[in-house]
């Protein structure tokens, strides 16, 4: 397998809880390499364009509004299998459903709120991986 980038967003939930040292040191561990990080403010445009799939659901503006609460840590990683690979260190959408040594599953704390708070934000496939970087990183 080659290597690859994916696209990791570090949520306000993730930024006010304190965890954005905990998800850099689980890449650096990993033996990812941080490709880009910066901090960067979302706006509904950015939010629009990288939850394309999602703006016509109902629970929409509520995730909009979520994910503007706090500037929030882009992050591009880099390494072999890392879309996969760091999507199983994150764990599924729900932290309830997140078995612990995830990090929705260690470090998620609003079980069963609306809209799902979750920690992290982190690509699931090669193709939404180039979209995103794209969205967050225009300057790369
Ligand atoms: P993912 O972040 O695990 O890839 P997606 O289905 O792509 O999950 O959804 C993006 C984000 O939208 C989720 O992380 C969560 O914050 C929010 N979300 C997804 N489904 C719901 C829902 O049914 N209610 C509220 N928020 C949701």
């Amino acid at each position: 397998m080659s290597e690859e980038s994916t696209l990791i967003l570090v949520k306000p939930d993730g930024v006010k809880s304190g965890h954005i040292g905990d998800v850099i040191t689980r890449l650096e561990n990993r033996r990812y390499t941080i490709t880009a990080l910066k901090v960067i403010q979302a706006t509904p445009e950015l939010l629009q364009a990288h939850y394309a799939q999602l703006v016509d659901k109902p629970f929409y503006p509520g995730i909009e509004a979520f994910m503007m609460e706090t500037p929030m840590v882009a992050i591009v990683a880099t390494g072999v299998d890392v879309i996969n690979s760091f999507r199983k260190m994150v764990g599924p959408t729900k932290p309830e459903d997140a078995m612990p040594g995830t990090i929705r599953g260690d470090f998620g704390r609003a079980w069963g709120t609306q809209p799902i708070k979750n920690v992290v934000h982190s690509s699931d496939s090669p193709e939404s991986a180039a979209r995103e970087i794209k969205i967050w990183f225009p300057e790369l």
